[in-house]
């Protein structure tokens, strides 16, 4: 049967950690660490999640705003709010949630966020710091799968690690953090041919790809870690991940749950990499 990674819970582990480094800074610096968000219209999941971030933040007691834009708002105008936020000496990290309308281009807007102040790490210099292993802001959810995995002390060096999806958001730097750890990471997708055997192999799976039922109990080997990191809406409208819970758990030996595992996670991460933009704004 398989354990819970109560991703919940090590967020407030999380935080507090943040919170306490938060007290430190101010009395170090003056000032605390201060986090901008940005979302533009009126998707409701962007809406809980963007307002789920900005709760984290005063928790942690650093400073935050989150900025509504309208759904019709121009291009021209994202990027120039963005470009103000880049020059304000007291902000120190800039989000822009995604999705965005499709009148606007997201490349343009994550290259516009000055690197020292992208929280989410998309920027290309983070992304290519990543990928040289030279020190940068690491991509919000990839690093809470990490803290997840190392909440249960496991060892991923020689393991087989198999990442489902290959986005730039979780897939992709997901696999190089586990490459960095050392373990052999097979990175599959929608046009990977028998994805059961291959997910069969893995002793660690992460499934990002956003689509419920994805993945069964029939496709986990026995005793593997199951990370979900899959926000769907099955047919009765309730949040469900990548994964058949009900037919993997008894399978895995340690799952997360959807809510309340990677989605938390991201949040909190998200609260330590505004830390991190903060400390290299002092230099
Ligand atoms: N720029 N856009 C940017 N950065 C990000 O890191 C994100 N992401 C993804 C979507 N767009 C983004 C998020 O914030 C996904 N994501 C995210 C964040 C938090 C939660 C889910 C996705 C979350 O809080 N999930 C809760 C349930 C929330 C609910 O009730 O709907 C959970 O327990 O999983």
């Amino acid at each position: 049967m398989g354990q819970i990674i109560d991703g919940k819970a090590l967020s407030v582990v999380v935080k507090d950690e943040v919170k306490a480094e938060v007290a430190e800074l101010e009395a170090k610096y003056g000032r605390k660490p201060c986090l901008v968000v940005i979302i533009v219209g009126e998707n409701p999941a962007s809406q809980v999640y963007v307002r789920n971030k900005v709760k984290a933040a005063a928790y942690t007691g650093m400073e935050s705003q989150l900025i509504e834009l309208p759904a019709d708002i121009s291009e021209e105008a994202l990027l120039g709010k963005i470009v103000e936020l880049n020059n304000d000496p007291k902000v120190d990290g800039i989000l822009v949630q995604l999705p965005l309308p499709k009148h606007i281009d997201e490349e343009k807007v994550i290259d516009t966020i000055s690197r020292e102040k992208d929280v989410d790490g998309f920027h290309p210099g983070n992304v290519a710091g990543l990928w040289l292993g030279k020190d940068c802001i690491v991509p919000c959810t990839p690093a809470g799968i990490m803290r997840l995995i190392d909440s249960i002390g496991y060892e991923l060096k020689g393991k087989n690690a198999v990442v489902v999806g290959r986005s730039n958001i979780v897939g992709k730097p997901v696999a190089k953090l586990l490459l960095d750890r050392h373990a052999t990471v097979t990175i599959a997708h929608s046009r990977t041919a028998d994805l059961g055997a291959v997910c069969r192999t893995a002793d660690v799976l992460i499934t990002a790809v956003g689509k419920a039922g994805l993945v069964d109990g029939s496709m986990i080997k026995p005793g593997a870690i199951v990370i979900d990191v899959g926000m769907n809406r099955n047919a009765e409208g309730k949040l469900c991940g990548d994964v058949d819970f009900a037919s993997a758990e008894p399978v895995a030996s340690w799952i997360t749950p959807v809510p309340g595992g990677v989605g938390p996670m991201t949040i909190a991460m998200l609260m330590k990499n505004t830390i991190h933009c903060f400390l290299s704004r002092q230099k």
